[in-house]
């Protein structure tokens, strides 16, 4: 947050919010306009300060990993998260930290004073924290912690929801937990206020073991600092301001939502797992982060860039992966991959090791291929290639009945975690000229005309 004041990307309001509506409003002007990160200093009824919108910008996210934000792009953050991830470093153990200055155990842990109740979308069911709070789990085998973004609902003081999806690594910990200890509460904690690149690693599947703290050391080049949690064995980031610790019982479920998802519909009313508060550690004079999610070319950027930054550092090592591009526009839904088709059947191949990956990639709904040449950025460059390239029924390739994480909403409730997917060749088809050896030449300009053309340009009057 310092480092953002200094570079001018932060912006603090003074006057008083309501959380209720206000700071929707605020954030999504801000979101629409890439404006700047917002403390929100003053907020209706509540001691607690909240900053939205930390790690937003492509240039929000370069900062957070000591890139210089005049240079942000892609492509850069891209090729230094590889660099960075191949060398994960595991967190250190540390006794004090300033997430411990302030113990509130038991009965004096209560969420409604460290949580603003902030209505992030009209239409959701009730206040939500965890947008940008990573929950801590333990394999309860291997003993390795995963940390992710789960929405949490306010349900009570000491009371949210939990919302794992099928298959997250959280959703993976409570199912091996309650095999090993039915009936028991498995203990869960949620860092609010972390190092950003925390929060990148919490939105990455990343593998496990060494899991996400090790790669957010990586990422920053620095351990992370951890610390015990007061009422489990969890440990959590030491410099975190905000810290909840509580448990789940696998069986228990409650009604959760709406909420207002990145598709851009608000999500039906699920059922999710509950989370029993029975401490609250925080920094004196905590701040509170979070994020109005949004559409994610709206708001979080940071996500399919993120996610663009994954996907890439498993693709490439496909044969002929030349580039990958998570479009923000296709809502996780949609991958585009330039191939240098080698083979028969190599884009196929391409788009079922996709489908495959079920540590990185299998979410993609639609996979589109491209000529090498073709950029993936551009989307003009890539309709141009769906529309020449593509017979329907050669082309497109489908697989039926794969997992989905059930906000998809061409489907009703009933039928939603799990999807057909479809993969479309938009390559040119030369094994089909092949034979006849009449494939048609790109065009392609002549140089020597355009020299010519150049060199006496003055001759034909246009000013350009
Ligand atoms: C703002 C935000 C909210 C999210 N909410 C949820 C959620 O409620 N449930 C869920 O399973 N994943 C949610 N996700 C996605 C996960 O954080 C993401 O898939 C992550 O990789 C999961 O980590 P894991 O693989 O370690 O489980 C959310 C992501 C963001 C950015
Ligand atoms: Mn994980």
């Amino acid at each position: 947050m310092i480092l953002l004041e200094k570079k001018g990307l932060l912006a603090k309001v003074k006057a008083e919010v309501d959380p209720e509506w206000e700071i929707n409003g605020v954030t999504k002007k801000l979101q629409d306009t890439w404006g700047p990160a917002v403390l929100f200093e003053n907020v209706k009824r509540h001691k607690v300060r909240v900053l939205c919108g930390l790690i937003e910008t492509l240039e929000r996210i370069a900062l957070a990993l000591d890139i210089d934000p005049a240079d942000a792009d892609v492509r850069k953050i891209r090729e230094e998260w590889l660099k960075r991830i191949e060398h994960p470093i595991p967190p250190k153990i540390v006794k004090n930290g300033p997430c411990k200055e302030n113990i509130l155990l038991g009965d004096k842990a209560d969420l409604d004073a460290i949580f603003p109740p902030i209505r992030w979308h009209k239409g959701d069911g009730g206040p939500y924290i965890g947008t940008l709070a990573p929950v801590i789990t333990k394999d309860s085998e291997t003993k390795v912690q995963n940390a992710g973004i789960y929405r949490m609902m306010v349900m009570a003081k000491n009371e949210t929801g939990l919302y794992l999806c099928p298959g997250q690594h959280g959703y993976q910990h409570l199912q091996k937990w309650s095999l090993l200890y039915p009936s028991k509460p498995m203990p869960v904690a949620v860092a609010i206020g972390t190092d950003p690149v925390y929060l990148l690693a919490a939105v990455t599947k990343f593998r496990h073991p060494p899991g996400e703290e090790a790669y957010a050391g990586g990422l920053r080049k620095e351990p992370v600092e951890l610390i015990k949690c007061e009422t489990c064995d969890l440990e959590v980031p030491a410099t975190a301001e905000i810290i909840l610790e509580g448990e789940v019982y696998p069986e228990e479920l409650k009604p959760d939502g709406p909420f207002g998802e990145y598709t851009g519909y608000l999500g039906g009313v699920t059922t999710v797992n509950v989370f029993h508060l029975k401490a609250i550690t925080h920094r004196d004079n905590p701040i509170f982060q979070g994020t109005r999610c949004g559409r994610p070319w709206e708001a979080g950027i940071y996500s399919p860039t993120v996610m663009e930054c994954v996907v890439y550092s498993r693709l490439r090592k496909l044969p002929g992966v030349v580039d990958v591009h998570v479009p923000p526009s296709g809502c996780y839904f949609k991958l585009i991959i330039s191939l240098r088709k080698s083979w028969p059947g190599h884009v196929n191949e391409i788009i079922h090791a996709v489908w495959g990956d079920a540590e990185a990639a299998s979410f993609f709904k639609n996979v589109v291929v491209v000529d090498e040449g073709v950029d993936v950025y551009n989307p003009v460059e890539v309709e141009w290639a769906i529309a020449n390239h593509v017979q329907p029924d050669r082309d497109i390739v489908i697989a039926p009945r794969c997992p989905d994480i059930g906000l998809d909403v061409s489907q009703p409730y009933s039928k939603r975690y799990l999807t057909a997917k479809w993969g479309i060749d938009a390559t040119m088809p030369v094994e089909e000229y092949k034979a006849e050896g009449t494939e048609p030449p790109p065009l392609c300009d002549d140089p020597d005309i355009k020299a010519k053309v150049e060199a006496q340009w003055e001759k034909y009057g246009i000013t350009i």
